[in-house]
C-alpha cells in the first residue's frame, strides 16, 4: 500500500458519480495517523451533494484535524461542510440480522464567505448510507428513503443546528485547520487519563478547538455533549470511524482530515 493516498472527488458528473472515495488511507509516524485529502464538486443547481466514507479503523475517543480548502466566495455559505464521523454502528434487527442502516455522530465543520466558522453537532440513528452513496437517493435517509423529519422516517437526528462563530474568522483564500476531540464520557477507571474500552459510560464529549502548530488544542471554540442515551451504551466501546462531505450547490468544496491522538487503536484495516 501506498504511504500517500490522494482521495480526489472532483470533476464528476453528478449522475455518474459513484465511488467517490477512492483508494487506502494513508498510514504514516507511530501512532498510525489517518488522513485523506477530499475534493468534492456539486453541478447541481440545487440541494447537496453528501460523501460518506468507513475509514475502517475502530476506536474509543479520537481526534481530527479538519482542513477547509481555500474557497473562491461565491456562496453566502461557503463551499460545503467537512465533518468527522465516530462510533459507526451497524444497526439489527429483533433476530440479530443487519438491516443495512447504521448509527454514528457527525461533527461538522464549514466557513461561509465571510471565513467564519461554521459547526454543528449531530448523533444519527437508523440512517442510511454506504461508503459509495454520494447521490443515490437513500442517503441520510431512512432505508426506504424517508427524509429525516418527514412522517414515517425511521431514521433521527439528535441536534445537529449549524452555527455560525463570528468570532473565529479567516483568509478564506487560504485553508484554516481546526480540530475536533471526541472523547468517550464519564469514569476512567483505571486513572491513567484516558477513557478506556470498558470504562465509562457510553456518552461523549466532543470539542472543537483553534489548533496549535504541533497539531494540539489551543483556544475551545464549542463542546458538545452526546448522552449515554442518545448512543445507546453504557459504556466506552470501540466503533470505526468515518469522514462526511457535504458540497452545496454549485460549489467545489476541498480539504482534508486527519485522524490524531487515537484511544484504543486497533489494527488499520486496508
Ligand atoms: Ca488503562
Ligand atoms: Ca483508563
Amino acid at each position: 500500500m501506498k504511504l500517500s493516498t490522494k482521495i480526489l472527488m472532483g470533476g464528476m458528473a453528478l449522475l455518474m458519480a459513484s465511488t467517490m472515495f477512492i483508494g487506502c488511507p494513508e498510514v504514516a509516524g507511530e501512532t498510525g495517523s489517518i488522513g485523506e485529502d477530499l475534493e468534492l464538486t456539486n453541478d447541481s443547481t440545487t440541494g447537496y451533494k453528501r460523501g460518506y466514507k468507513s475509514l475502517k479503523t475502530k476506536h474509543t475517543s479520537a481526534s481530527a484535524l479538519i482542513t477547509l480548502g481555500a474557497m473562491n466566495g461565491k456562496n453566502d455559505n461557503g463551499d460545503g461542510i467537512i465533518g468527522f464521523i465516530y462510533h459507526i454502528q451497524d444497526v439489527s434487527d429483533s433476530k440479530g440480522t443487519p438491516t443495512g442502516a447504521k448509527n454514528f455522530g457527525l461533527v461538522g465543520l464549514g466557513r461561509n464567505k465571510e471565513g467564519q466558522l461554521m459547526a454543528y453537532s449531530s448523533f444519527f440513528k437508523k440512517v442510511a448510507v454506504d461508503d459509495t452513496n454520494i447521490n443515490k437517493k437513500k442517503n441520510f435517509t431512512d432505508l426506504k428513503g424517508v427524509m429525516i423529519g418527514e412522517d414515517g422516517c425511521e431514521a433521527t437526528e439528535y441536534k445537529g443546528t449549524l452555527k455560525t462563530y463570528t468570532n473565529y474568522t479567516s483568509d478564506i483564500t487560504k485553508p484554516v485547520t481546526y480540530r475536533v476531540d471526541v472523547v468517550a464520557g464519564g469514569e476512567d477507571t483505571d486513572k491513567d487519563g484516558k477513557v478506556e474500552d470498558g470504562e465509562g459510560d457510553g456518552s461523549y464529549i466532543i470539542t472543537v478547538s483553534t489548533v496549535k502548530d504541533d497539531n494540539s488544542a489551543d483556544k475551545k471554540i464549542v463542546g458538545y455533549t452526546i448522552p449515554a442515551k442518545e448512543t445507546g451504551d453504557t459504556k466506552a466501546t470501540q466503533y470505526d470511524l468515518g469522514i462526511y462531505t457535504n458540497a452545496y450547490k454549485g460549489q467545489t468544496l476541498t480539504g482534508r482530515l486527519e485522524l490524531v491522538d487515537i484511544v484504543n487503536e486497533t489494527e488499520v484495516a486496508e
